[in-house]
């Protein structure tokens, strides 16, 4: 049986925000995510890299913080990449890029309760991630992004279509350049939600930023 947030994997999946510390600008990033959650994000993913990424004991302190953090509001909390670092924090789950380690093993290694998403930018790595034991697909940069210092060319809207013609039902978010004025594209192309770096961390107002993506992923579900 899956854990406590699998079931619900899809819900949590609609506002899903992703930061480190240098995504922060001067923000604070244990306020910026509690501002994130009071606005209504519903995943988060905690990934430090790039330039200026946090090591050792203050990357684990700052970890800890936001997991508690999310611990404290029941927001699935997701490391990028460090399956060290997932266990460690007893992590809700694990998000791996297609040069990470290998799906297979890691599933073996966190068990069957965990969340293991798996960035993809076409169908035939989506169909691969199923096979392997993948949750969720984070599909992109599905726009131009300037926050993945190593992100492959934008795959615009036709990769999340591609996948959901070729008949894969696993959840999906989009990733990628994604803001308030392209997030219904994103939904009505068939992803579950929207995986947020820059349009909340460096928003002006995270907490309304979260908030208006919430509203708009959910309408564009509706209609
Ligand atoms: N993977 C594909 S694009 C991307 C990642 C981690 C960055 C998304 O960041 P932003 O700022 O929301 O475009
Ligand atoms: N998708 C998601 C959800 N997270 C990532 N870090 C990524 C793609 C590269
Ligand atoms: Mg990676």
């Amino acid at each position: 049986m899956k854990g406590d947030y699998n079931g619900r994997l899809r819900a949590h999946l609609q506002v899903y925000f992703i930061m480190g510390s240098n995504n922060c600008l001067s923000a604070d990033p244990v306020q910026m995510l509690a501002d994130a959650i009071a606005g209504g994000v519903t995943l988060f993913q905690y990934r430090e890299k790039g330039t200026g990424a946090l090591t050792g004991s203050l990357r684990l302190e700052l970890a800890s913080e936001l997991r508690k953090l999310c611990l404290k509001h029941a927001i699935p909390f997701i490391i990028n990449d460090d399956l060290e670092l997932a266990l460690e924090l007893n992590a809700d789950g694990i998000h791996l890029g297609q040069d990470d380690l290998a799906v297979a093993i890691v599933r073996q290694r966190m068990g069957p309760d965990r969340i293991l998403g798996v960035s993809v930018h076409n169908s035939e790595e989506a169909r691969q991630a199923m096979e392997q034991g993948a949750d969720y697909l984070g599909v992109g940069p599905i726009f131009p992004t300037l926050t993945k210092e190593d992100a492959k060319e934008a795959t615009g809207l036709l990769a999340i279509q591609d996948i959901r013609r070729c008949g894969i039902k696993l959840p999906i978010v989009g990733i990628g350049g994604i803001t308030t004025d392209n997030a219904a594209a994103v939904i009505r192309a068939g992803a579950d939600g929207v995986s947020i770096i820059t349009a909340i961390s460096h928003a002006n107002d995270p907490y309304r930023a979260a908030a208006e993506l919430g509203r708009i992923v959910l309408s564009a579900k509706i209609g």
